[in-house]
């Protein structure tokens, strides 16, 4: 690193961008011109790291979604300044945490399928692997959260007020993206994503929607202002705005459009750039892997198609090569996120693309009415079906791979939600268990655990091998690396405590026991069952003077779709809680309940490295995998919770003794199912039933709400598109109570607690995002890894 030539670029950009000197500025423009200098210094590396990989096989990730956070803090520890740039920035009179925390997080993203995109970065950077990230650059990202009265309020996320220093606008590539009742231009915006050592930098390239005509003259001329602009608003409003929904369709005309043009503009992008040097599409799959994050993508497969059929490529031979060159990945398997678009719709807006799902729809049927079936057979099959196109289907027939995102969600895939594919194309399903990168999750955001691991292992190879934490199990017998650990762990919660204090304005206990539940809010990832607990407890500590337990902090963080009432709904009756716990001198402070405003990916890194216990109760069965669980496990904290998703598996490397499982399996409530009745089970359990009463009887003082009654009635009648209860909470709540419980008696031996927490965090080695996309590049892709070494042995 040249401190000279930076602090020299840095007043170039204080006078060039802001007409003030250096030491004029606020925090906000002292990033801004500290994240330019360092802009200059990445961009030569960045295209010595494309020449690298010409010719080579590369990869592509298209996903709707990139929940980067912050880059500045990341990209220091991967270029490998970070030590020298706070020296520099102190020796000028500048904070660092101050030009941090000044950065707006990039979240366009909703939660885990947008933060694993974000991983996949880094990891296939660090990795020397060439993968591209294509997605949209939303002028807003996810919307930010406030809380007027208890409920959540939504804003838009400004996230580029102050423009953005590390994207880089190429007005020369942008592409044409056509649909039936508009054009417009898809000018890229990319992003360098630099991997740990700085050696291989790839691109993350987001696009943007422009009016190929931005101003109507004439129309201005005629005084008709409106029009004059018209083009230019309706083509901005395609990547105007992030669509908030977790885990939830939306069928909106605008979300298709979307999709398409971030589709379409990424292929012709990689049809342009092959066709530089090959005559014709025979090699095009053998260069090109392309993984689709989800449906959301899935279009790309018949647009593939559509823009080969234009070069002269036959309909059978472009739909073998989108075969070759695509893979999918299933991330849910809920019901109500499964995307179908209605065929009206897509002859509406993209006619073309229509008809070549028709016939990719008729090749299939031909295929399977050859194999045997009947034709009762193949309807289950049809991608097309009842006025919608099953982009589920679309996706595993048009693909050679077919993914889910841990063990059992996988297992789930194949035996019974994708049982029929499965019998069909056995060969193209298989498991990859998600990862998170240990350089966002634990170097930048837990230094102080970082530098101990470091010591205790004698070196930092962990940073790009996390499997090395394993050679530490080692030394969980010995109390005083325990409690060092523990003192590492205390000095974290005072950090957190210190920025709940300033960010919420509540008080809590360091000594008390943080236990955390982050994560998008949804019925089946069960923050009721959280919030019943809280209750239990409180209840308990007002009725019993006996009772006794260790003081604790319940912390949430999460955002609800906006049209999701109940989940709103949950939002409000837990902060209803908060209200009436936090502000109960009865019961001297042992419980404190936090629900922190607008929780997102700069807040999660100081909430993981602060807790004590991670919450993941989710319904067995529904969570594909979660991440968060990983976070916290890397950080060191057990996990309660079921088992679902890569809980499973983290319990398999960590051990069911050093954490707390409870509560149905997923065989169990299959069998459960037909015959459950909660109302009947709350007969039996009159404590549970006075704490889901509290929805409606007002005993708590919380103000008597429509909405908590239909949550009430969520639990208790059901609807008609559900039964009641159907995540299982009243059932569930006991062992859950008991597992708690558990927790509880543990924590006073903090000693034993604390272990269990540091062989958590040593057994997280397999949840490296790193494995995780060495598993792709192996089985998926069949890309290169290409160190500087292996160019220059290659020279010789
Ligand atoms: C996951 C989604 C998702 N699964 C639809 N599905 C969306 C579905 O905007 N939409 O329409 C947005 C997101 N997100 C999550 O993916 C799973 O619930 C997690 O369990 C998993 O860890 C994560 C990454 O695989």
């Amino acid at each position: 690193m040249n401190k000279e030539m930076l602090t020299m670029r840095m007043k170039g950009y204080a006078l060039t961008t802001y007409g003030r000197e250096l030491k004029e500025l606020n925090n906000k423009e002292r990033y801004t011109v500290f994240s330019k200098a360092l802009m200059e210094d990445i961009l030569p590396k960045w295209k010595a790291s494309e020449e690298k990989f010409e010719g080579k096989k590369k990869a592509y990730y298209l996903s709707a979604e990139f929940l980067m956070g912050r880059a500045l803090s990341n990209n220091l520890i991967n270029l490998g300044y970070m030590s020298e740039v706070k020296e520099m920035l102190s020796s000028m009179g500048m904070d660092y945490n101050a030009l941090e925390e000044a950065e707006s997080d990039a979240g366009l993203g909703n939660g885990g399928l947008g933060r694993l995109a974000a991983c996949f970065l880094d990891s296939g950077a660090t990795m020397n692997y060439s993968l591209t990230g294509y997605g949209i650059r939303y002028n807003y990202g996810i919307f930010e959260q406030k809380f007027v009265e208890g409920y959540q309020v939504e804003e838009g996320d400004k996230w580029l007020e102050h423009g953005d220093s590390w994207s880089i606008r190429r007005q020369d590539e942008k592409v044409v993206v056509d649909f039936k009742d508009q054009s417009v231009y898809a000018v890229p915006y990319d992003t360098p994503v630099v991997g740990f050592s700085g050696e291989t930098i790839n691109t993350l390239r987001l696009w943007q929607s422009e009016a190929i005509t931005e101003f109507n003259f004439t129309a201005f001329n005629n005084q008709m202002y409106d029009k004059a602009v018209k083009e230019k608003n309706d083509a901005e409003n395609i990547s105007k705005v992030l669509y908030p929904n977790d885990s939830m369709e939306s069928g909106k005309i605008l979300r298709l459009k979307q999709q398409y043009f971030f589709v379409s503009a990424s292929l012709q992008d990689l049809i342009r750039t092959y066709k530089k040097d090959h005559k014709d599409f025979t090699e095009f799959s053998r260069l090109h892997a392309v993984q689709l994050n989800d449906t959301h993508p899935a279009v790309a497969i018949p647009e593939l198609i559509r823009l080969l059929g234009k070069e002269g490529v036959s309909f059978k031979n472009a739909f073998d090569i989108a075969v070759d060159t695509f893979a999918y990945t299933n991330h849910t398997i809920l019901k109500e996120a499964l995307e179908q678009w209605s065929v009206k719709l897509y002859k509406k807006i993209l006619p073309e693309v229509y008809a070549i799902i028709v016939k990719i729809d008729n090749m299939l049927s031909r295929q399977l009415a050859d194999k045997g079936l009947t034709e009762k057979e193949i309807s289950e099959f049809e991608i097309i079906s009842e006025g919608n196109i099953k982009m589920a289907w679309l996706s595993i027939y048009g693909t050679h791979s077919v993914n889910g995102v841990a063990q059992l969600h996988t297992n789930i895939l194949k035996d019974t939600e994708l049982s029929g594919w499965y019998n069909l194309f056995p060969e193209r399903f298989n498991n990859k268990t998600n990862g998170i990168t240990q350089r966002r999750w634990l170097l930048e955001s837990n230094p102080e655990l970082s530098a101990f691991i470091t010591e205790l292992l004698g070196h930092d190879g962990w940073i790009t091998e996390l499997s090395e934490l394993s050679k530490l199990k080692k030394f969980a017998e010995d109390d005083t690396i325990i409690e060092r650990f523990m003192r590492i762990k205390k000095a974290k919660k005072l950090e957190l405590k210190e920025y709940i204090k300033e960010r919420e304005g509540i008080e809590i206990d360091e000594n008390s026991i943080y236990d955390i539940q982050i994560k998008r809010l949804h019925e089946y990832k069960r923050q009721l069952l959280n919030a019943f607990h809280i209750l239990y407890l409180y209840n308990r500590l007002k009725t019993d003077k006996n009772f006794d337990m260790e003081p604790r902090t319940f912390i949430f963080g999460a955002k609800a779709a906006p049209g999701y009432a109940r989940a709103k709904a949950i939002i409000k009756f837990i902060n209803e809680i908060a209200e009436v716990v936090n502000n109960d001198a009865d019961i001297n402070g042992k419980i404190k309940v936090v629900f922190v405003e607008n929780y997102g990916v700069s807040y999660a890194q100081k909430l993981f490295p602060a807790a004590d216990i991670s919450e993941q109760i989710s319904t067995a069965g529904k969570e594909a995998s979660g991440t968060g669980n990983m976070k916290f496990m890397l950080n060191g904290a057990p996990t309660i919770g079921t088992f679902d998703g890569a809980n499973v598996e983290i319990v398999e490397e960590a051990g069911l003794e050093n954490n707390y499982i409870f509560g149905l399996t997923v065989e169990e409530i299959e069998e459960l199912k037909a015959v459950y009745d909660p109302k009947a089970e709350l007969e039996k359990n009159p404590v549970l039933k006075s704490i889901v009463n509290t929805l409606i009887d007002g005993t708590l003082d919380l103000a008597p709400e429509e909405n908590f009654k239909e949550l009430h009635d969520s639990l208790i009648k059901g609807a008609s598109w559900h039964d009641p209860d159907n995540y299982f909470i009243i059932r569930d709540f006991d062992a859950y109570v008991e597992a708690q419980e558990r927790v509880n008696e543990d924590y006073k031996n903090q000693l034993e607690f604390y272990r269990k927490g540091f062989l958590n965090m040593a057994s997280a080695g397999k949840f490296s995002s790193d494995r995780t996309i060495v598993e792709y590049a192996n089985e998926i892709w069949n890309i290169p890894s290409i160190t500087e070494e292996d160019e220059e042995s290659l020279a010789v």
